[in-house]
């Protein structure tokens, strides 16, 4: 049932082919698609062969092949996770309802709405990391880099199947404007913050895989819960590509972070950079900097919106069915700190308002599991120093806290005591400008740059010198 067709255009497992009008829709997108990946793909290497996997069926564990091929080969298609015939709403209004095969009329513009915003972050994360191949650390990060972009462009192709799928005229019309936005462009912006911010340097990248992908994972988890079946089915299925990319996240960070350690334990006075290293003050700034973005990428702590997702039975929480045992979220409260008369003060909101909150909290939990495993492993350098995360409330530009000035510990305090002490907190141009300066060619197989250690081992039981990249 789930075996892909490769004989076609579009690689798909939803029998495109039975649907004439739609596969020609896909087919107009097409090369609307592939023009945008030359003009906004990563720049250079399009010509190289690159050890990438493409999914071929969309059975757990049994989907990827490895091949070396050139990105613009690569095959990008419309996979759904395996329907259930019996699936039915579980949680919001219409527990108990059979799941929606067709977009419900009252709530088309809130689902045209979320599958747009979704859609939007795809395309928008390569556009960032357009310039990175250049200064890969290693091929092997070269072509992890790679993966990450093949896939986010699928994953846009996942959601443009949705919306010209379902969303008629409407749909198509979004799936060309997500084509025309660009990320940081000043007229035509991509939606949301964090993928306007520039990803020029490789810590960024792994900042930005780390933090900012596995919002991600979060969002597409709550999607993966929705009533609406095929946006259900989707998310399924790009969750699975999303466990690699926050691997890489959390390994490279972890590389660069052992290698901060052992530089600064090396040098006579503690001094990574010193050494050619990045020092853990930077690494934390970067943190910082991507955490406050990433968790403002939940929107609002109170939020109607948010109310009106849970209630239609669109967006769940995380792991609804299997984490919660009400399913309803009514007469419940989330306690939260809420500001006014220039102080922090707790305050109760309905569980239904606050369910951006509530995926944000889980998010910050798994964070902080991945923020333990970093420390364990300085600890297990002996190295006298952690990294931590910063309060909820720092430098956030959506919500509750935005416009207001907190301390990474999350105790308010004035713009100007804020200003003064920005620098300690957040990356300085200078810092960038070091981090960059950082930022050489190492594209010799097996080869790794002097600011990160070498990856433990290699991609699909590959030693780590194969050649993940042949020019
Ligand atoms: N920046 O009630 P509010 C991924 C807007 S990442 C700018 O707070 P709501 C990926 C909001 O749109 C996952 N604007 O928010 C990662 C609204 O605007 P309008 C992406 C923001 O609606 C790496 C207004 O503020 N997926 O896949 O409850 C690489 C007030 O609304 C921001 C999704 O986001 C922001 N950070 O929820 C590649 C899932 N935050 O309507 C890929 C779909 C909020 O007043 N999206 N706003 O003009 C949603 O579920 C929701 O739209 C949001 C916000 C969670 C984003
Ligand atoms: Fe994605
Ligand atoms: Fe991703």
């Amino acid at each position: 049932m789930s075996t892909i067709d490769y004989q076609e255009r579009i690689p798909n497992n939803v029998g495109l082919s039975s649907d004439r009008k739609l596969q020609r829709a896909l087919e107009k997108w097409q090369p609307a698609f592939l023009e945008w990946w030359s003009d906004m793909g990563p720049e250079g290497f399009q010509a190289s062969d690159v050890y990438l996997r493409t999914a071929i069926s969309a059975e757990p564990g049994g989907w990827a092949v490895f091949d070396h091929v050139k990105m613009p080969d690569y095959r990008w298609g419309i996979f759904l996770a395996d329907q259930d015939p019996d699936r039915k709403i579980h949680f919001g209004d219409h527990i108990g309802e059979p799941v929606w095969q067709e977009v419900p009329g009252e709530y088309r513009n809130i689902l045209r709405r979320i599958i747009v915003t979704q859609a939007d972050t795809e395309p928008a994360s390569v556009e960032q990391q357009r310039y990175l191949a250049k200064t890969a650390p290693s091929l092997y990060d070269m072509r992890n880099l790679f993966q990450v972009n093949v896939e986010e462009g699928r994953h846009l192709w996942a959601m443009v199947y949705l919306l010209h799928a379902y969303f008629g005229r409407d749909g198509r019309d979004e799936a060309e404007e997500l084509l025309a936005r660009r990320a940081g462009d000043v007229d035509k912006p991509r939606m949301l913050d964090a993928f306007n911010q520039e990803c020029q340097d490789w810590l960024t990248f792994f900042c930005f895989t780390m933090f900012t992908d596995r919002d991600g994972k979060y969002q597409l988890a709550a999607l993966a819960e929705s009533g609406f079946d095929p946006l259900a089915r989707t998310c399924s299925f790009m969750l699975t590509e999303e466990a690699h990319h926050l691997s890489v996240g959390e390994l490279g960070m972890q590389r660069i972070i052992e290698r901060s350690a052992e530089l600064s334990m090396l040098d006579p006075n503690g001094d990574a950079r010193a050494q050619g290293g990045i020092d853990m003050a930077t690494l934390q700034k970067w943190i910082n900097y991507w955490f406050s973005y990433s968790i403002d990428l939940f929107g609002s702590e109170v939020s109607s919106n948010a109310a009106d997702f849970f209630g239609a039975g669109i967006k769940g929480r995380y792991r609804e069915a299997s984490l919660w045992d009400e399913h309803t979220a009514l007469e419940q409260f989330v306690t939260l700190d809420t500001i006014s008369g220039g102080r922090i003060s707790r305050e109760e909101i309905p569980l239904r308002n606050a369910m951006n909150e509530v995926l944000r909290s889980e998010y910050i939990k798994d964070t902080e599991r991945v923020l333990r495993r970093w420390n364990k492993a300085l600890a297990k350098l002996d190295y006298p120093g952690q990294i931590t995360l910063p309060d909820r409330k720092f430098h956030r530009r959506q919500g509750l806290y935005a416009g207001l000035h907190f301390t990474p510990q999350g105790e308010l305090i004035d713009q100007a005591t804020f200003e003064a002490r920005r620098h300690e907190w957040l990356p300085t141009d200078e810092d960038r400008a070091y981090v960059r300066s950082l930022m050489v060619p190492v594209h010799e197989p097996g080869q790794c740059a002097h600011w990160i250690k070498a990856p433990h081992r290699g991609i699909n039981r590959q030693p780590v010198e194969f050649e993940y990249v042949r020019p």
